[in-house]
């Protein structure tokens, strides 16, 4: 018999978690012989929500799931687990700064950072709740039993609405998008490298000769597309941030093919690229699919690109520094 691997939630009974933790009980995540155990974390006011969540899950007969655990806190929830989705964390409310926000929700991260030392040796961690680098860097900092290269903030969100719209202009299937990277902040100021990605083997810009489109609508579509959906749904991104996270754990579990990159916040060594060591940061990245991954070094990134880099990347320093009494 396998182990079952143990999978951590945290907002479990929240948008995301709904759309989430049905694909990782499937097998969807982990393949069909591999048996789950969810431990799913909520607050105390949303834990007979997570009941109700665990209910419907006992209900699908995925011989996959080896059992549910649903806990109110992270110490006990996150005890033991291989895999740590860190999801839930406060919305953004009316009038709120982003820096507001980063306050509001950086005690979060430095709780559920401090139970991570309870987790499983091999432990790896995917920042979701938003904002999920500056989170993920506060949940590192209260963490250094956890190699920094474990945790990763979730950036394949945009890598996914940048290959749709690419897809889209050029009138081709999604599957022919590759290698689009999405660099620094997952905040309006990503920066998607339409430069360097191609459609059917081929620059993107030999395909959409635009240029103008790509840098002006292709980029604010990317850049804006979470207000979009917030305007068009009066909610915010839930079933396609879940297979975004799908994606995103998927990609580090499998080798990335030669040639190939995907996109995922992790921390800067600061020899790459110039960003700043420590910063948790997006990069195009490949999996060596035993647990390991690398940046890919040397890529061409034009001065509209560069400028853009450096507009995100100021932007991540200034929420470090809005957070720097939460990093040990
Ligand atoms: P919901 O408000 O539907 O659910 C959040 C859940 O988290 C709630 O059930 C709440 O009780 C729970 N929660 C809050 N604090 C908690 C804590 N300390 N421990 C455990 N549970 C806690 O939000 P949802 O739509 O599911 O979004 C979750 C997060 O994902 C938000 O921060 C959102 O901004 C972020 N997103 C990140 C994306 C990304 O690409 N990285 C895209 C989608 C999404 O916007």
């Amino acid at each position: 018999m396998t182990k079952p691997v143990r999978v951590a939630v945290t907002g479990a009974a929240g948008q995301i978690g709904y759309s989430l933790l049905y694909r990782i009980a499937s097998g969807e995540l982990f393949g069909p012989n591999t048996p789950v155990r969810l431990s799913l974390i909520e607050l105390p006011a949303a834990v007979k929500a997570a009941e109700g969540t665990a209910m419907e899950l006992e209900d699908c007969a995925f011989s996959t799931l080896d059992g549910i655990d649903i806990h109110d806190s992270p110490e006990k929830g996150l005890e033991g687990v291989n895999w740590a989705l860190l999801v839930g964390s406060k919305p953004r409310g009316p009038g709120m700064e982003r820096n507001d926000l980063i306050r509001d929700n950086g005690p979060i991260f430095v709780a559920q950072g401090k139970a991570l030392s309870r987790a499983a040796s091999d432990v790896r961690i995917v920042v979701v709740g938003n904002p999920c680098n500056t989170n993920a860097l506060i949940a590192q900092h209260n963490c250094r039993e956890v190699p920094a290269t474990r945790f990763s903030a979730m950036t394949m969100l945009d890598e996914n609405r940048a290959r749709a719209q690419l897809a889209l202009k050029a009138g081709v299937n999604v599957g022919a998008v590759r290698n689009l990277a999405i660099w620094g902040n997952h905040s309006s100021t990503m920066v998607p490298d339409f430069d360097n990605a191609t459609i059917n083997g081929k620059p993107v810009t030999q395909v959409i000769t635009e240029r103008k489109w790509l840098e002006t609508e292709f980029l604010a579509a990317v850049q804006k597309r979470g207000a979009a959906i917030i305007a068009a749904r009066g909610k915010s991104s839930a079933a396609s941030a879940a297979s975004a996270c799908i994606d995103h754990v998927k990609r580090f579990l499998t080798k990335t093919p030669a040639g190939e990159w995907f996109s995922a916040a992790i921390p800067s060594d600061g020899k790459l690229y110039d960003i700043p060591a420590g910063l948790i940061y997006s990069f195009p990245v490949r999996s060596l699919g035993d647990g390991k991954y690398e940046v890919v070094r040397d890529l061409k990134l034009s001065s509209f690109t560069r400028e853009l880099i450096g507009i995100t990347t100021k932007e991540l320093l200034a929420e470090r520094d809005v957070v720097k009494d939460l990093l040990t």
